[in-house]
């Protein structure tokens, strides 16, 4: 009974994600789907990418959040659009589900931006089974959260199609087995591009930008 009721609202996302995608592509938006824990550096990473990609690549934020604007006002200091849902009012949410993402996305002129990221609620698991229209996933692990977490939240290193690997700049201070927690992703999702990056020096930005920039020129 209880698989039929979940499986009936992922089918109902389903369906909602898929019109989304249609929309986003009639107007030509490269979407991303950005995720993690909370506190591994989404907010960050997105600041400085904002500050490296404007005005050349038109983009515009929606972020997710159980409350509070904090990561909205952080955002639109980069003079980009942001939307801020807060899921208290959808029921405290776990994830962004697709109708929330399509009511988000009515306040932004579509009409006027290349690359629409989603920063979704700081979670590895719940996110990782919600479609919400996008073109691509991306996860956000840190180097303070553990080298074993690819193993134990396979399903979110599974579905996405590259993974950043943040705050390398702490490595020094750290007992942190990079290479493990390489391993361990690619143990998941074999191939899967990794970006070794610190959102604090922004060592390591170029290959994530070249990335994103790929995914924005199709
Ligand atoms: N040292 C260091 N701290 C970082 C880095 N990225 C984020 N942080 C810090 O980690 C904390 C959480 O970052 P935030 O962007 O809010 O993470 P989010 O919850 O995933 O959006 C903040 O105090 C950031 O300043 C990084 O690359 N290096
Ligand atoms: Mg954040």
């Amino acid at each position: 009974m209880e698989i039929k009721v979940v499986r009936k609202v992922l089918d109902v996302n389903n369906m909602m994600a898929a019109q989304n995608r249609q929309l986003f592509a009639e107007k030509g938006i490269f979407v991303l789907n950005l995720m993690s824990s909370p506190g591994s550096g989404k907010t960050a990473i997105l600041e400085k990418t904002l500050s490296r990609i404007l005005p050349e690549i038109r983009t515009a934020v929606i972020v997710g959040d159980i409350c509070t604007s904090n990561d909205a006002d952080r955002l639109a200091k980069s003079g980009a659009p942001v939307v801020q849902v807060n899921t208290d009012e959808f029921g405290g949410d776990c994830h962004l589900a697709a109708h929330v993402i399509a009511s988000a996305a009515a306040n932004l002129n579509l009409n006027a931006i290349d690359l629409l990221i989603v920063e979704n609620v700081g979670n590895l698991v719940c996110p990782a089974e919600f479609d919400i229209g996008e073109n691509a996933r991306a996860v956000v692990l840190s180097v303070t959260e553990g080298e074993d977490k690819p193993l134990k939240y396979p399903l979110m290193f599974r579905v996405c199609h590259a993974a950043i690997l943040n705050k390398t700049d702490l490595l020094p201070y750290l007992d942190y087995d990079k290479e493990a927690a390489l391993r361990n992703i690619h143990q998941i999702h074999a191939d899967m591009p990794i970006f070794e990056m610190s959102a604090k020096t922004e060592q390591g930005f170029e290959a994530w930008l070249k990335w994103l920039g790929k995914g924005v020129r199709g």
